[in-house]
């Protein structure tokens, strides 16, 4: 109730102005026969109050919000679902009277961007009748618990965590115990299935009260263009990518067919699920060493190097912020390192999905992390510290323009770092005694194109399963069936077997309970090779690409905090353009990139029958 009495003020101020200047015109007869509209002087005074107002209210959310994350219980979900609620009133309250200024002539550049951003950036928006926004709120936060406080019981009595089901679908290569740790953590999200479909109907609901067709329009308009326009953008960059991604999964397929057996791994077949080595078959470094170029191994293992130099999870986050300082970034602040979550608590529920916060839009950046000790995860360090250093980089922004200049740059920045971990970094870092020699070349690209080739199906295909949702092409009965439809056309990837009929599996992906857009990690694997590219030149890089770290170069460092302190305060392609020359995102520069594995994968798959 406060908080929409907050929002509704500055209509009150607004039209308080209004109406004085009426009194004005009133001198004139003509004119006072006429209801003068806002001004654009009312739309700016406007959007500084809704910035203000919804400043606040994120912050007193996002601080919750981390409460719940920290220690998952039945009273910090209700809590955090209160928060929740106030603030999507607040979002829904201002977009709707955002629209009021919408034939309002002589608008300055950043007002006319701001109202924009009001009406349309609403990640899950809810109906304007409180009893649904309620509870909207209330289902968010139940899909969040049965995610968070997921778990898989064997036989035996003994539960597993979602972490260790992952172990065991990284590790093991006997193909029963994959099955089943694949098909027990899909038990976590049959429950969430009905609960996901009333969200949709609330957040389509909201999002037509604010004049979008349906959540996913709203979700497209996102990018500084034509929100119809942004599928085919997508499109052209997949078109520029699939040769590679199916030469790779031609060669993967017919490792797994040789450890595995053609009865499971059938030539011509999309590959089953549980075989990748990740629990979504969203990357595959697990499986490196099944598919590994024979006579080119990178020569090192960076997992083993972290365990066999003690590394922990402090000093993995230590290092990441070091490669930011080499950059020319300011240390953390003494806060990052007492506030952040690095290690599972052994006594309580935490999110364990790793994530970067940005409490007070100042300097309270955290990190919360169930860090291992492993190659993957001091890749992700980097990706969450990237986080972290743009949103101190756009802090003295207004509140609207302390964001990313599209999402997909903000998933980019971090992984733009991970790809300067080369054998020469290492060695610097005294964790390699030698730089190997090019030999191993194929090795290290086979390494990357297992996460950064692999993924790109799977993060371009969450979404288009959820646009489809959101339009209502599919109902509940069809959910299943459609998840799996297009992880064969985008990945080439099946269930292990046939799923039960109350599946939901998409609910056993951590984004789509907890309502994350998805094509922003599309985006990002492009992005972050058109980043390395460029910074790599600034920082005189004249080997090839892939052996290149930017590590220490202060001059690479001035030209990304260019970009990142812009926030979002001009439209993307400016953005890129100051950090690569370019204003247009283009999957050129991940295709040099990996041009030496593309020319032996396809050698390789000479006479075999690729494809799905
Ligand atoms: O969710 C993440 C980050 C947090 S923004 C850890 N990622 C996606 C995922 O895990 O599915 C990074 C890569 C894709
Ligand atoms: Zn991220």
């Amino acid at each position: 109730m406060n908080i929409l009495n907050r929002i509704v003020l500055p209509c009150a101020c607004v039209l308080a102005l209004t109406a004085c200047e009426q009194q004005n015109d009133a001198a004139e007869p003509v004119a006072a026969a006429l209801p003068a509209g806002p001004t654009a002087a009312d739309a700016a005074a406007f959007v500084a109050d809704a910035e203000q107002q919804l400043a606040e209210l994120g912050q007193h959310n996002e601080r919750v919000a981390w409460v719940l994350a920290n220690f998952i219980t039945e009273d910090t979900e209700l809590l955090a679902a209160r928060a929740s609620e106030q603030f999507t009133a607040a979002q829904v309250a201002v977009a709707s009277e955002a629209a009021r200024f919408n034939d309002v002539e002589g608008l300055d550049y950043d007002t006319a961007r701001k109202l924009n951003m009001l009406k349309s950036g609403i990640v899950i928006p809810a109906p304007m009748d409180p009893e649904k926004t309620s509870e909207q709120a209330e289902i968010g936060a139940r899909l969040n618990g049965l995610y968070g406080r997921g778990s898989y019981c064997l036989e035996d009595g003994d539960c597993l965590a979602l972490g260790q089901l992952e172990d065991i679908i990284g590790e093991s290569r006997d193909p029963a115990e994959l099955l089943e740790a694949w098909e027990g953590w899909r038990t976590v999200s049959p429950p969430m299935k009905d609960l996901y479909a009333r969200q949709v109907e609330l957040a389509n609901e909201g999002a037509a009260e604010l004049g979008f067709d349906d959540l996913g329009t709203m979700w497209r308009s996102a990018y500084d263009m034509d929100p119809a326009e942004f599928p085919g953008e997508l499109d052209r960059l997949w078109e520029q990518v699939s040769p590679l991604y199916e030469a790779l999964h031609c060669h993967v397929r017919a490792q797994l067919q040789e450890v595995y057996g053609s009865e499971t791994v059938a030539a011509g077949e999309p590959i089953p699920a549980h075989l990748l080595g990740n629990m979504w078959a969203q990357s595959w470094d697990n499986i490196y060493d099944l598919v590994a170029p024979p006579q080119s191994d990178a020569g090192y293992d960076l997992t083993e190097i972290l365990l066999d130099k003690e590394y922990n999870a402090l000093k993995m986050v230590r290092t990441g912020e070091a490669f930011f300082s080499s950059l020319g970034f300011e240390p953390l602040p003494e806060t990052f390192w007492s506030r952040s979550l690095f290690v599972k608590p052994a006594d309580r529920d935490v999110v364990c999905h790793a994530s970067a916060w940005d409490i007070d839009e100042q300097d309270d950046l955290r990190i919360k992390m169930c860090i291992d000790v492993n190659a993957e995860d001091f890749n992700t360090i980097h990706h969450e510290l990237g986080h972290n250093y743009y949103q101190r980089a756009y802090k003295d922004k207004s509140y609207l323009y302390r964001s990313s200049a599209n999402d997909g740059f903000h998933e980019a920045v971090g992984d733009t770092l991970s790809l300067s971990i080369t054998p020469e970094y290492l060695a610097q870092l005294d964790l390699l005694e030698q730089v190997p020699d090019a030999s191993g070349d194929l090795g290290l690209l086979m390494n990357q194109a297992l996460g950064k080739i692999a993924f790109l199906p799977f993060g371009l295909m969450v979404d288009q399963w959820r646009w489809k949702v959101f339009a209502g092409e599919v109902g509940p009965e069809g959910y299943n069936d459609l998840w799996w439809q297009l992880r064969e056309q985008y990945q080439g990837v099946r269930a292990p077997r046939e799923r039960p009929a109350d599946a939901f599996d998409p609910g056993a992906k951590y984004h789509v309970p907890g309502n994350t857009p998805y094509t922003r990690y599309f985006l990002a694997h492009i992005l972050q090779f058109q980043f390395h590219r460029a910074l790599c030149e600034i920082a005189g890089n004249e080997g090839p690409i892939h052996r290149c770290s930017i590590y220490n170069s202060e001059a690479a460092g001035e030209r990304l905090n260019a970009m990142l302190e812009m926030g979002r305060s001009r439209p993307w392609p400016e953005a890129l353009e100051a950090l690569t020359g370019s204003p247009e995102m283009d999957a050129t520069a991940i295709l040099d990139y990996f041009a030496p594995l593309q020319a032996w994968l396809d050698e390789q798959n000479t006479g075999r029958q690729c494809g799905w």
